[in-house]
């Protein structure tokens, strides 16, 4: 699936800027206009820009609409394509349903066959979790009930673009490297209705470093992709009537003698887990929030992050190519798990995870593969967070998870949970590296207490080496932080004991050598549901929500300076 680029072979238009909006009734189809409607931004979630809690906090459908005109040329295929809306939605043109999205995170493209003179795009979301989605959630009395803890924003969260293509035009390009001695093999595959295809490969400086018609070439004396240096390349397919250009790098992966190896040199992963979340855009898609939290990621010298708990949109990803992150990429598999009590989540009457939930969770892996393939920062995919491991059914339900996504990539695979313990039978065999989400020091008896953190992290991190010989990761750590607070001696909430918890951390980590790397939980605050443990939403962050530095992220930056 290519991202719509305008080119002189294919025109691009955007929908951006001020829609209509209104929460409506289920049976409710967009056959004419919607009266009474309200002006809602588009991409943006509604949440943090309504004053109305009625409305902040509405379950249920709601309808975005707006009418638009465009040059249309006859000969030409338009299609729609909407970056993502939270969650389901339904597609209208002019009050004919046109099409489906299936998920909160991931992209809608869909045919626009009926473009009249003036068209009224009608976009009706479901922002409900349930049995039937990703994240899983469930709706007892009306109200949503979510087990994950990031809040469910609701709205037209990325891009809404239309754009066309010549009749016989390209529709995927897949580019594969392989790096051997001095030079790379390149071999692109073209899905297209096209009859022949010509390549040109461009360098960063725009010389042509490869043309002509064949898909099976080398490069010599490649530019490697790194941290340091994340050279791209330039791939222009060009057929009779179509062309399009793609950016890519060259950079080898593999999980070796416990280490992440980045072109044949290991590489310690130093970042954190994140999340799309800002002031009043909620989830909403801005280049220039994305461009800051890259800016404070290299400020901090991390080299990586997660997408957790979802795919971040496809300019994230373009902008981590090119500031040479390494980018965990995790579908949005969360909320498997109800923490504790006596219902289980893969069984049971109120169990949320299914044969359904399997297929929609395997679709979603595959879709992620194919929109993510050519992104030479994608280092590892993240098949799922912190699901009930302690149920039985959980591992036949990983087990075909992982076997199902195996071929599909060449990349290691992972997953992240927080109750898997050394004790249990075979989990750890299912993962190229292990990855641990741990609160030692915050959620458990420990509160308060640091002294504890070191021995029982490394003592779990030194059963699990022993028994799974694989790398072991930490993708999730840390400790709610109120910005300002201080506290001597240090007290929960306070800016040294974040300092502290993350110090204590560290010590075990530099002492382990199959220790992979370290991504604290979270860059930066952001919103989740109300809650006792929750003051204005998830204070892990080492930056506030506005992006400015807590204590600790001075800390973490001396510290990964040299490792
Ligand atoms: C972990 C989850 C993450 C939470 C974090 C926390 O993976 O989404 O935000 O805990 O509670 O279990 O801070």
């Amino acid at each position: 699936m290519l991202y719509p680029k305008s080119n002189f072979c294919r025109d691009l238009y955007n929908l951006n800027g001020i829609w209509n909006y209104k929460i409506i009734e289920e049976d409710y189809l967009p056959i004419n206009k919607a009266e009474n409607t309200s002006p809602m931004a588009v991409p943006a979630s509604y949440n943090e820009i309504t004053t109305d809690k009625k409305t902040r906090d509405h379950v249920g459908k709601i309808l975005f609409e707006k009418e638009f005109s465009i040059p249309v040329r006859n000969d030409l295929i338009y299609r729609l394509r909407i970056g993502a809306t939270s969650h389901k939605c339904d597609v209208y043109l002019n009050g004919v349903l046109i099409g489906r999205g299936i998920n909160g995170y991931y992209p809608i493209d869909l045919p626009l066959d009926g473009l009249q003179a003036e068209n009224r795009l009608s976009v009706v979301i479901d922002n409900r979790l349930t049995d039937e989605s990703l994240p899983v959630g469930e709706m007892i009395n009306g109200n949503q009930i979510t087990n994950h803890d990031f809040y469910n924003f609701t709205g037209i969260h990325r891009d809404v673009l239309i754009y066309s293509l010549p009749q016989k035009h390209i529709e995927d390009i897949t580019i594969n490297t392989v790096v051997g001695g001095d030079y790379s093999a390149l071999s692109i595959d073209v899905v297209s209705n096209c009859d022949e295809y010509y390549f040109i490969v461009k360098d960063a400086c725009n010389n042509i470093v490869y043309e002509g018609k064949n898909n099976r070439f080398n490069i010599k004396n490649p530019q490697l992709w790194s941290c340091d240096s994340p050279y791209l390349y330039n791939l222009c397919v060009k057929t009779e009537s179509d062309t399009y250009t793609e950016s890519f790098g060259i950079r080898k992966i593999e999980i070796k003698n416990n280490r992440l190896m980045l072109n044949d040199k290991p590489i310690y992963l130093k970042g954190f887990g994140m999340h799309e979340d800002f002031f009043v855009i909620g989830k909403g898609a801005n280049d220039a929030v994305n461009l800051r939290n890259f800016e404070c990621l290299k400020w901090i010298n991390a080299n990586s992050f997660r997408t957790s708990h979802y795919p971040y949109s496809e300019d994230i990803m373009y902008l981590a190519d090119r500031y040479g992150f390494l980018v965990i990429d995790e579908v949005p598999a969360v909320g498997m798990n109800r923490f504790g009590g006596p219902l289980k989540i893969f069984s049971g009457d109120r169990a949320l995870v299914s044969e359904k939930t399997k297929a929609l969770h395997k679709e979603l892996i595959s879709q992620l593969i194919k929109r993510d393939k050519n992104h030479p920062c994608v280092v590892m995919y993240s098949l799922a967070n912190e699901p009930a491991v302690e149920e039985e059914e959980c591992y036949d339900y990983l087990k075909d998870i992982f076997d199902y996504t195996r071929p599909l990539t060449n990349l290691p695979l992972t997953m992240v949970h927080c109750g898997f313990s050394p004790s249990e039978k075979g989990l750890g065999a299912l993962p190229d590296v292990i990855c641990l989400n741990r609160y030692y020091g915050w959620y458990y008896v420990q509160h308060g207490n640091v002294d504890e953190i070191g021995p029982l992290l490394k003592g779990e991190m030194e059963k699990f080496h022993q028994k799974y010989n694989k790398p072991i990761m930490l993708t999730e750590y840390g400790a709610d932080t109120i910005e300002g607070f201080h506290s001597l001696p240090s007290e929960s909430f306070s800016e040294e004991y974040q300092l502290e918890t993350l110090e204590e951390y560290s010590k075990v980590f530099d002492e382990l050598e199959y220790c992979m790397g370290e991504q604290v939980w979270n860059f930066a605050d952001f919103k989740t549901k109300q809650g006792l443990t929750r003051v204005r939403g998830n204070r892990k962050g080492v930056f506030t929500k506005d992006r400015q530095p807590k204590l600790v992220a001075h800390y973490l930056k001396n510290r990964w300076k040299n490792k």
